[in-house]
């Protein structure tokens, strides 16, 4: 059924319920000189190339695949349109690889068809930390799909991860592979409720009205925790250490550092926003949350092109209630024009999901480890990691 991932050192179907297998590495990391040197071999017509995205001609490149190819929704109704400083951002995490920024061109026309990128990352599972590869992007232009391209591009970033001695990935899919650590489920918070279903991305409930339907989804002006600003550049290590502490409950989590926070969280325009809470008495931070933002294109609609969508990243209460902490979040959202709020059942989001008017999505996000096996599949509230 999985003719290439039943060949990778992944949890497979068959040994679903088989507790006799030991938790962690699958396979053994081999000496690096025993790892491939030359890149796998394409079909005819095709070749590798190495991403430079800090150049403005190959981040073009990318972004115009992406926009055209990338995930859509089951009806097609709607694609995601990362943009150039979101990917940019994505892509050069501390520590990252350019070699990990693989595209695919056609030799003649040197048209880019397909692209793979992993970015380098402290995965923490259980009390064990490893370094990992965040696999992302992967895409192939709508003309080549089905012929097995893909293989070949995780094949290849896989070995471009192994030359670098790591030997573990993270990534999530929309699609079932062998075999989910954790089954996720995106819960939407309509802001502009009007234009959501304008154009179809939701529809007006039995017997409401659409004034109704406004009037519910109505938040106020402004924020209503005291304290509640901006994260700024020294907030970074009162943050680090919040959220260390906060992750430390998660079976799954990023291991976070100063330098991780300051290029994950601090905001940055039309990508990340993060808030926090700081005491005025005390001036201790002591709650936090984020979102980052993901436009989707709207395909054929008279009236709309795209839809300015926010996605919970990480929040951390200690103080205030996460429920008032979030419904904060959406009102800074809404102020800032974002059609709707997304967010995962992940970590503590369910507390808070049915009480801020957050409805259930179709689509479900699978969660997966390569090379590291989970005795079984975790709970969407035991992830503590977002991954973009
Ligand atoms: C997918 N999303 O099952 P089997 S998510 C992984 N992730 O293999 P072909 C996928 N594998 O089942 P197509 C996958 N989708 O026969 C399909 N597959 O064993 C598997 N869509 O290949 C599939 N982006 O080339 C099958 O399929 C084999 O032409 C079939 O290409 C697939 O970024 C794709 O949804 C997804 O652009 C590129 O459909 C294409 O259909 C497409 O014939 C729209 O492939 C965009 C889209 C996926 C977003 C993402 C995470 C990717 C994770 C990849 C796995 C990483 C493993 C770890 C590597 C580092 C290891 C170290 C150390
Ligand atoms: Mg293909």
């Amino acid at each position: 059924k999985h003719k290439f991932w039943e060949t990778q050192p992944v949890g497979q179907f068959k040994d679903l319920g088989d507790n006799s297998l030991p938790e962690g590495s699958i396979e053994d990391p081999t000496p690096l000189s025993e790892v491939k040197q030359e890149p796998y071999k394409l079909p005819n017509l095709y070749e590798w190339t190495t991403c430079d995205i800090d150049s403005e001609e190959m981040c073009t490149e990318v972004y115009n695949l992406l926009t055209n190819n990338y995930v859509e929704d089951d009806e097609n109704m709607f694609r995601f349109n990362y943009s150039k400083e979101f990917l940019r951002w994505a892509l050069r995490p501390p520590g990252y690889f350019r070699s990990w920024h693989i595209g695919v061109r056609v030799i003649s026309s040197k048209k880019l068809v397909a692209f793979i990128t992993g970015v380098p990352s402290r995965i923490r599972v259980r009390n064990d930390v490893v370094i990992m590869a965040e696999i992302n992007f992967l895409c192939v232009h709508k003309k080549l799909r089905s012929k097995r391209l893909a293989p070949v591009m995780i094949k290849e970033v896989t070995r471009r991860v192994h030359l670098e001695n790591i030997w573990q990935a993270a990534y999530t899919a929309g699609v079932v592979l062998p075999t989910p650590i954790s089954t996720c489920q995106y819960w939407h918070r309509s802001l502009n409720p009007k234009k959501l279903i304008d154009v179809g991305f939701s529809r007006l409930g039995a017997r409401m009205t659409m004034s109704r339907t406004i009037k519910l989804y109505r938040l106020p002006e402004s924020t209503v925790t005291p304290g509640f600003r901006k994260m700024e550049l020294h907030d970074v290590p009162a943050v680090t250490r919040l959220l260390r502490d906060y992750l430390s409950q998660f079976v799954v989590a990023p291991d976070l550092d100063e330098n991780d926070v300051e290029h994950w969280l601090l905001p940055k325009e039309n990508v990340v926003n993060s808030y926090l809470v700081e005491s005025p008495e005390t001036h201790v931070i002591t709650d936090f949350c984020s979102f980052y933002t993901l436009p989707s294109t709207i395909l054929g609609n008279q009236n709309y092109s795209s839809l300015k969508a926010a996605y919970s990243y990480y929040n951390v209460s200690t103080k205030t209630p996460l429920l008032q902490l979030m419904n904060d979040a959406l009102i800074v959202a809404k102020r800032n024009d974002y059609d709707v709020f997304n967010a995962l059942d992940v970590m503590q989001n369910e507390s808070f999901l049915k009480e801020l008017k957050f409805g259930p999505g179709d689509g479900k996000l699978h969660y997966y480890l390569y090379n590291y096996r989970i005795r079984s599949a975790l709970r969407p509230s035991e992830l503590g990691l977002v991954l973009l």
